[in-house]
């Protein structure tokens, strides 16, 4: 509203303010502009969290509480723009999962959908309705809404892994519902079974007994061995995108689309010494340092990046990467639901 207004006005509306203040009655023409900005506006800020302290805390905690008893022994990478908020991004969670030899985190199912990327380790596995992942570093584990999942370390080393869920979108709507089951689900299929049926652009026929899988969300492991091959293949066949670099989403075989409903995920490849031109984006995003080093320019503030370093960059800022050697990324952000609901943007 114009805010030159005279005292007396003034006076009259702070009072009529007050008068209506206890019947939950505002007037919009003092907020309007805070509520409908011209481009968006977000308290989260750039963050990164170097991998070595992150991960000696970690271990600490691990001294500490078992993961039995902790549930999720996480530490939650909050951002300190959205304190309290145990939100990385607006939309979606970050942590850091700890499971030590031997250990189980039992299982359970929640509307929450999840991601795990592996940070270290090898041989610790997620089992999704009673099926094991055997997770590798770099590997991308899908828990998606609903499905049972427990955690388990058969290996005689820590296994990390990255958790991105869309916690804050669903505290948003206000439907989360969660379910315990405890121990580890029971076995339903051997290691790999999934991959063969539905990895390789194969289905079992519809109603058979052997479509085990719901239908909409069939695939749940993603291994490094194969996008990074396929990010190889990319970065040998053409020239990199300017904004992006050689840039591969991951996607749902079963409609084409992002691997869940609430979060999208892709990893990107710089070479040596490339410098991508400015972008935004409406998706804040959560990135993982995988291979090399180089330095993120986030509104003109630098950030060094070291292998498995973490990295959040807050919708609408400007991002800029730099390779000091070749640099392999990923990232997941909520784009999958901007698109749906005709939000999402990038210049
Ligand atoms: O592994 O199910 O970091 O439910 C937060 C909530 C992990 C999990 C988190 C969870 C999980």
């Amino acid at each position: 509203m114009d805010t030159h207004q005279p005292n007396e006005q003034r006076a009259r509306l702070e009072a009529l303010y007050t008068e209506m203040r206890p019947h939950s009655l505002y007037p919009l023409w003092e907020v309007l502009h805070a509520l409908v900005t011209p481009t968006p506006a977000t308290t989260a800020q750039p963050w990164k969290w170097g991998y070595a302290q992150a991960r000696d805390y970690l271990l600490r905690a691990g001294d500490m509480i078992s993961a039995a008893q902790a549930e999720r022994r996480v530490l939650i990478l909050e951002n300190p723009g959205l304190p309290g908020s145990s939100a990385a991004t607006n939309s979606l969670y970050a942590g850091l999962q700890l499971i030590l030899p031997g250990e189980v985190a039992p299982c359970h199912r929640h509307t929450q959908s999840a991601l795990r990327f592996v940070m270290e380790g090898e041989g610790a596995h997620t089992a999704v309705d009673g099926e094991r992942a055997v997770m590798r570093p770099f590997d991308l584990v899908l828990t998606p809404n609903w499905q049972w999942h427990d955690h388990g370390n058969d290996s005689a080393a820590p296994m990390i892994w990255l958790d991105g869920l869309d916690i804050p979108t669903v505290r948003f709507y206000a439907a989360s519902f969660a379910e315990r089951m405890g121990g580890e689900h029971p076995a339903t299929a051997a290691p790999g079974d999934t991959t063969a049926r539905y990895g390789r652009n194969l289905r079992p026929f519809t109603g058979s007994s052997a479509a085990r899988r719901p239908q909409a969300q069939p695939l749940f492991h993603y291994p490094y061995g194969e996008w990074r091959e396929s990010l190889d293949a990319m970065a040998r066949g053409e020239a990199p995108d300017p904004a992006l670099g050689h840039a591969l989403e991951f996607r749902n075989p079963a409609d084409g689309g992002p691997v869940m409903p609430t979060i999208s995920a892709h990893v990107r490849l710089l070479p040596a010494g490339f410098r991508t031109t400015p972008r935004r984006a409406t998706d804040g995003t959560i990135f993982v340092v995988v291979e090399g080093h180089g330095r993120a320019v986030i509104n003109g503030v630098a950030h060094d990046l070291a292998r498995r370093d973490l990295l959040v960059v807050p919708s609408w800022a400007e991002l800029v990467l730099e390779a000091g050697s070749e640099l392999v990324l990923f990232g997941y952000s909520d784009r999958a639901a901007q698109e749906k609901l005709g939000l999402y943007r990038a210049a």
